[in-house]
């Protein structure tokens, strides 16, 4: 029933925290993992299963839905005044391959839960609103992440992007064609009002202080570059050990200075070594080539400058040790962003108006809100996960966790929507 006073400040203004779970443990059903999480790399088909089942959704909540060149799905919702930007909330529902269930998911979903709200209420906002679906935001099948929403947002050139192939040579541009969802409404380039993103915290800080609401206020730095150590592959019997030219002796002692860098740049210095391949990966050659990832996050653009040459610098001295040849290629580099204070203190009074204490907190994770907020104002409200785990099977959140951050969503989104 139409609520009188459907505004952020109505204490009664909240979402549907049972059907938000129910629709959040249905998507959980595509893509299960043995251990309880989810594996839906970015436009696999699991991904497929899951973007068709939320589009199904978007229209029996009377959305109309386009899908743009990139794939990223937008469910548009009219308003009073259709020709003006829309208001929009977004986020992933791609997983990494031992993914949790809330990770992307929740925001999708809690946008759809505003939506389905909005229509129990039978409000009609003065702007349009649309959730969003970005297309590869983890980065574990196709390299960098948050590939949708970066060229939405202009920081990557489409046709760079759908070249990006995975480890089987497949193109994104390919594997949008797989799975249907190579849509033809033009990348990026139309006005956004405002834009929101909920999700998980991904980090102990709510759960550790008693908190169910966390303003964002902005995220951190975060480079990532490929590695190629070239040394000479020969036989692990007959070459000596000071005649070899090892190249996973080089990466070993790299990944060692990385774990030291991080730590001289404490404490929020932090370099991940994800992927390593070892060439030519027999038991009895001395690899000749080894390709490995770096992860570097810091809050800030000065650090993380300065752990960016510590490690050029140490892997030349590696090299030159071991007499190798090695190469250390920027794949992607995203300034620490701020997010817009207006929005920003919009969260912090939808919060207060429906009665969740908040606290300001600045993102350890990288959040496709981050690439939009280059782009158009855009905040994010963060809900906790069960000891702060994520990018792990066991992922957990509470429904009164995820209503919460989906009522507050809610009422900054009819704030931001009102003309
Ligand atoms: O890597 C990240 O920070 C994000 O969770 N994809
Ligand atoms: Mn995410
Ligand atoms: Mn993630
Ligand atoms: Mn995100």
């Amino acid at each position: 029933a139409p609520l009188d006073r459907p505004d952020r400040t109505n204490p009664d203004l909240r979402v549907d925290g049972a059907r938000l779970w129910a629709s959040l443990t249905d998507m959980a059903r595509i893509g299960a993992t043995a251990r309880g999480g989810s594996c839906r790399l970015a436009l696999s088909d699991e991904d497929r299963q899951g973007r068709d089942l939320f589009v199904g959704w978007c229209r029996a909540a009377g959305c109309s839905v386009t899908v743009d060149g990139l794939g990223n799905i937008f469910a548009r919702r009219p308003g009073r005044e259709n020709h003006r930007p829309p208001v929009l909330i977004g986020s992933h529902l791609d997983t990494q391959p031992t993914g949790g269930r809330f990770d992307g998911v929740f925001g999708v979903l809690a946008g759809l839960e505003v939506i389905r709200t909005l229509n129990d209420l039978d409000l009609t906002t003065d702007r349009p609103l649309e959730v969003a679906v970005w297309t590869n935001e983890e980065g574990a099948r196709f390299a960098p992440s948050m590939l949708g929403s970066g060229v939405f947002a202009g920081v990557h050139e489409a046709d760079w992007a759908l070249a990006r192939t995975d480890a089987d040579g497949v193109s994104v541009a390919e594997a949008l064609r797989q799975t249907g969802y190579a849509g033809d409404a033009p990348v990026g380039g139309r006005p956004l009002h405002a834009v929101f993103e909920a999700h998980i915290e991904q980090g102990p800080i709510l759960e550790a202080e008693g908190l169910v609401i966390g303003a964002v206020t902005g995220a951190q730095a975060q480079r990532w570059y490929d590695v190629t150590l070239t040394g000479v592959e020969s036989h692990a019997g007959t070459t000596p050990m000071e005649r070899r030219r090892d190249a996973l002796l080089g990466a070993a002692r790299l990944i060692d200075l990385a774990e030291r860098t991080a730590r001289a740049h404490g404490p929020d210095g932090r370099i991940t070594v994800g992927v390593v391949a070892v060439h030519p990966g027999t038991r009895n050659v001395v690899p000749g080539r080894v390709f490995l990832t770096l992860d570097v996050r810091h809050p800030d653009d000065a650090e993380i400058d300065a752990i960016e040459r510590a490690l050029r610098d140490g892997l030349k001295g590696i090299c030159a040790g071991i007499g190798l040849k090695g190469a250390m290629t920027p794949l992607s580099a995203d300034a620490a962003v701020t997010f817009d204070p207006a929005l920003v203190d919009s969260v912090r009074r939808a919060a207060a108006g429906a009665g969740y204490r908040a606290r300001d907190m600045v993102s350890g994770a990288g959040h496709d809100a981050c690439h939009l907020a280059t782009f158009a104002p855009t905040a994010m409200i963060f809900v906790p996960c069960v000891d702060g785990l994520s990018h792990n099977e066991a992922e957990d959140a509470r429904p009164e966790w995820l209503e919460a951050g989906a009522t507050v969503l809610l009422r900054a989104v009819l704030d931001a929507a009102r003309l």
